[in-house]
């Protein structure tokens, strides 16, 4: 189904013609007053003195807000009540909000927030998970998902291996930082338009802190710049504090994070150091695997929790493991409060399997592809949280890869080149994938959408749904398109706002397109049977025939009729047959029992499987990544370009988590790679020299939205690949090493491991 609507992204020639409107394109009312914030310089303290006075003074400022102008309750946390909006007291990480300062000009704002007086009490500061677990600071209890029995079954085993893996965080960098708009509304009331992931998360979180009830705030998203999971939960606080400022000085303010304040304040992926075994058959066949994951949280709660769940959920990726023990454990650490990133500890999860495996191979001194093949999930496989494949691709996408792309030829290639060369060394890896679809928390599975046919034909659509580039509002617009049989220039996707779309999830979890996409179709199903009721009387006689909509009239039967749809909706009009819908979706079959850790929490999974070359240069310890070939799993892809945009993007943003980003905090508590001179993400350089991602055939999928799977975080984790592959290369230039399990494989880290003075662990 390859047309010329599905082979484009609707918001492109906006996008580059600079004609899309973000928060900052707004044109804002005269007199709106800019906001700055403050923040705490220490990791952990008590704040023994705040005089914000000399800030007041300062030229062009209104206001200067604190935790004591909170009318409502100081706590925005969303899923354990443990953040405060303004530090109140203590603080607990270095860039925490403690006050707000409004004035005339952000730079005003900015100069003035320096004249802030305060004294903290510094307290000791822990930054590594397994100090804040040694001194029972955690964020929860611990969970388990388990199935089998370990214990029993290591003395079955022929290898038994037990090592540590560690890997880093990552910073979102969205394009756009983080930022909102705020005006008073009649009433007592604000109007925000926000930045976010997630407006309802915002509307209800304003609620609480400013002590009005939702019906008086609105939230509206126009499209983010990237979210990229970072403006899930973490949009909100900069959304209240505007908000707060319009209430109090009634007056419309802005509040936008400078990109260094923005790396400083807000969380990042969560690095996790974890211990595993594992525990395999002489052929290879993976018997057991016990981990434990230290999860680094930060400060607060935030989505740590959830997080944790799907790190718990993925850690046997594309595996059939038949004992598993896998407990998580989240630690509470002086850094800000990390949150999503796509993949949302899935790729956590993942990076221990392979790391596992990797190690299992060395012992035995096999390719780690071959234990890979032999332990790939089929159909009817459980997994270790009790949910049975359907449709299993895992052995599909991996053979049509190995085949596509002549994996035995490759793997040959390299072991050729790296019989000639000294100081260039060569590595191959692969890397199948498997992500459950769906929140993880079952309620969240519901969306709504809003249809409005008006009099002229022309269609409006509001769903819960936010535009963040991974292309939401395009499959929307598709699916009004096909079910209309309009253009695409007779639907208009509006923004996304709580007065047209209530209680909405976040646009996360890759499910936006298939919850608002599904809400979409349901509404417009309604709409058109309704129509073509009305087109039946119209065109007399026709009752037992099919009609459809097709190219802006009523079709019979195939052929094209005199009834346009211009006509037809005039008609329904002076008929007062109602011309608007409202749906609700909500993902049949899913559950979950927390208690146990058992059910069946995603409605599919989907699956591929992608082949990493690399090259390394050992006298300089830098890498290319030579080529990424992909066989991946779309379903029927309901839009070819949109979503191999997503699987390229993805692929990169995975790369770049596994070798060059590195986020570092000091002992203090402060974040020292703060600015990209410091924190670097991959560039064109860094690009592969080749990313090939073919689309599997064949692959039914009636649980999303016309029949394809959802994109937006699956091929991230391809990107583990990348490390796998560097891991080869550099063991075939030091064989004698056993290497570290602990990404970024940054040069830096690839220089050391190749020299490092003797061989450790031998
Ligand atoms: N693509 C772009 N261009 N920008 C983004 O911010 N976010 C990713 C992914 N792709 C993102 C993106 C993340 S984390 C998710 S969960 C999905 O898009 C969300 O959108 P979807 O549910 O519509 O796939
Ligand atoms: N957000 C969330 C997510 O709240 N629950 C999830 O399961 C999830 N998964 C991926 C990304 N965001
Ligand atoms: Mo994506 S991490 O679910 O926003």
């Amino acid at each position: 189904m390859q047309n010329s609507t599905n082979n484009k992204h609707f918001d492109a020639a906006r996008h580059v013609s600079g004609l899309s409107q973000f928060l900052d394109d707004m044109s804002i009312p005269e007199g709106t007053l800019h906001a700055a914030v403050f923040y705490a310089k220490v990791g952990h303290g008590h704040i023994k003195n705040l005089n914000t006075a000399p800030a007041l003074a300062h030229k062009g400022v209104h206001a200067v807000l604190t935790a004591s102008d909170i009318r409502g309750e100081n706590q925005i946390g969303g899923i354990i009540p443990d953040e405060p909006l303004l530090a109140d007291g203590d603080v607990h990480f270095w860039g925490q909000p403690i006050a707000v300062v409004v004035a005339e000009t952000a730079a005003l704002a900015r100069e003035a927030a320096l004249a802030i007086e305060c004294d903290i009490e510094a307290l000791s500061v822990i930054t590594d998970p397994r100090e804040a677990a040694a001194q029972g600071q955690l964020i929860m209890p611990a969970r388990t998902v388990e199935t089998g029995n370990v214990d029993a079954v290591w003395s079955e085993c022929d290898i038994v291996i037990e090592d540590k893996a560690e890997s880093g965080g990552q910073e979102h960098l969205y394009l756009e930082t983080q930022g909102a708009f705020a005006v008073p509304t009649e009433g007592g009331g604000v109007r925000i338009v926000s930045s976010t992931q997630g407006p309802t998360a915002v509307q209800r979180a304003a609620a609480k802190v400013l002590g009005l009830p939702m019906h008086l705030i609105e939230v509206d998203v126009l499209r983010l710049g990237g979210g990229f999971g970072g403006k899930e939960d973490q949009a909100t606080p900069w959304a209240i504090m505007a908000a707060m400022a319009a209430l109090k000085l009634n007056r419309a303010v802005k509040l936008t994070l400078p990109r260094q304040e923005d790396m400083r304040m807000t969380g990042k992926r969560h690095p996790y150091s974890s211990d595993f075994k594992i525990g395999l058959t002489k052929t290879g066949k993976i018997l057991a695997l016990e981990a434990t994951f230290y999860q680094d949280a930060g400060a607060a709660a935030d989505l740590s929790p959830a997080v944790l769940d799907r790190t718990l959920f993925h850690c046997t990726n594309s595996y059939f493991i038949p004992n598993v023990r896998a407990t998580g454990i989240s630690c509470r650490t002086n850094v800000p409060p990390n949150t999503a990133f796509r993949g949302f500890g899935g790729p956590q999860g993942m990076f221990l399997i392979e790391a596992a495996i990797y190690r299992a191979a060395e012992a035995m001194s096999v390719e780690a592809s071959v234990i890979q093949r032999a332990n790939l999930l089929r159909d009817g496989d459980t997994f270790p949280y009790g949910q049975v494949t359907e449709r299993c691709q895992a052995e599909r996408t991996w053979d049509e890869t190995a085949q596509t792309f002549a994996l035995k030829a490759a793997q040959k290639r390299v072991t050729d080149f790296n019989a000639q060369n000294i100081l260039y060394k060569k590595g191959i890896a692969v890397m199948p994938i498997c992500f459950g679809i769906s929140f993880t928390n079952t309620m969240m599975n519901q969306a709504s959408a809003l249809v409005h046919i008006y009099s002229d034909g022309s269609v409006s659509v509001s769903t819960g749904a936010v535009e963040m580039g991974q292309g939401v509002n395009t499959k929307i617009a598709q699916t009004a398109m096909m079910i209309f049989g309009l253009p695409e220039e007779r639907i208009k996707v509006q923004t996304t706002n709580t007065s047209r779309a209530a209680n909405t999830s976040p646009t996360a979890a890759s499910a936006g397109a298939d919850l608002n996409g599904k809400a979409t179709e349901i509404a417009c199903v309604a709409l058109r049977e309704r129509l073509l009721a009305l087109a039946r009387t119209e065109l007399r006689g026709t009752a037992d025939d099919t009609l459809t909509f097709h190219q802006e009239k009523v079709w019979h039967n195939g052929v094209e009729t005199s009834l346009t749809w211009n006509i037809l909706v005039q008609t329904a009009f002076f008929q007062r047959v109602k011309l608007s819908e409202q749906a609700q979706y909500a993902t049949p079959l899913i559950h979950f029992d927390k208690t146990t850790m058992k059910g069946r929490p995603f409605a599919y999974h989907v699956y591929g499987t992608a082949i990493f070359e690399v090259t390394v240069d050992c006298l300089r310890g830098v890498y290319e990544v030579e080529s990424v070939q992909a066989v991946h799993d779309f379903g029927q892809s309901f839009n070819h370009t949109v979503d191999l945009g997503q699987a390229e993007g993805g692929i990169m943003q995975g790369i770049g988590w596994m070798t060059m980003e590195e986020v570092i905090y000091g002992e203090n508590g402060r974040l020292l790679t703060d600015a990209l001179s410091t924190y670097k993400i991959p560039d064109i350089y860094a690009a592969p020299k080749r990313i090939d991602v073919r689309f599997l055939e064949n692959s039914e999928n009636p649980m999303g939205i016309m029949n394809s799977k959802a994109v937006g975080e699956p091929p991230f984790m391809y990107g583990i690949g990348a490390y796998f592959a560097l891991m080869n290369a550099l063991k075939a230039f030091r064989p004698d090493k056993r290497l570290l399990l602990k990404a970024p494989m940054s040069p830096e880290r690839v220089l050391m491991e190749l020299y490092a003075a003797a061989p450790v662990n031998t």
